[in-house]
């Protein structure tokens, strides 16, 4: 059980540093395909998920070869769901994919290839050449961060940077449009990890040119 937990929070950290993971997916190796696998899928569906968007979700990741779990995100961040930016290698380039156009409330049973996974090398507790397997449930789907619209939005001054201000001020319109309000320390914790993902220079801003690094010529 100690050696699960500890896996889970190994995995987490490795994720939220923009993931080492994704080293290993080099362009000539993305013939190997995601399967995915939908289990569960909402009759209405006002929202599928695409790049860029901040996608709230819990996974369960499992080896293909004898099904053990090597990931477990209801164990970890006291069993809150994670939160990430889709399509922008924030996670593997497996889970880029194969959360692609889900709808909040969805259910997926993704495989990935170990070219988009871990790769050659693996990473403990994932051996080398694993393919592996992800059981995803989708909670929310939101525009943004990365889309300039939602940039321009949340950019009440104007002056080209964000603010943690104005951040918070358009997710909490953002949630209470949705209906569903939360409280103070569920958006320091959104917005905690926002910065830490974002603010690459530390200055306490996110730039036109860190919000949106991944497609500047929307620019
Ligand atoms: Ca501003
Ligand atoms: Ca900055």
């Amino acid at each position: 059980m100690m050696w699960k937990l500890v896996s889970c929070t190994l995995c987490f950290f490795v994720s939220s540093q923009l993931s080492l993971w994704c080293v290993w997916a080099t362009a000539d190796e993305l013939d190997s395909e995601v399967k995915i696998e939908v289990l569960f899928k909402p009759e209405e569906c006002t929202q599928k998920s695409k790049k860029g968007d901040l996608i709230n979700l819990h996974y369960d990741g499992f080896l293909a070869k004898d099904g053990s779990q090597f990931y477990c995100s209801r164990s970890d961040k006291a069993g809150h769901p994670q939160w990430f930016v889709l399509g922008v290698g924030q996670v593997i380039k497996g889970l880029d994919i194969g959360i692609m156009e889900m709808c909040p409330g969805e259910k997926r049973k993704i495989t990935v290839p170990p070219a988009l996974a871990f790769g050659e090398k693996g990473k403990d507790p994932v051996p080398p050449n694993a393919t592996v397997v992800f059981e995803v449930e989708v909670y929310s789907v939101s525009r943004g961060p990365r889309s300039m619209e939602a940039f321009r939005q949340m950019d009440i001054d104007k002056d080209q940077s964000l603010t943690k201000a104005e951040v918070k001020e358009y997710l909490k319109l953002d949630y209470e449009k949705g209906g569903k309000p939360r409280d103070e320390p569920f958006y320091e914790k959104i917005i905690t990890d926002i910065f830490h993902k974002s603010d690459r220079d530390r200055d306490g801003l996110i730039s036109a040119r860190e919000y949106n690094i991944y497609e500047h010529d929307e620019l």
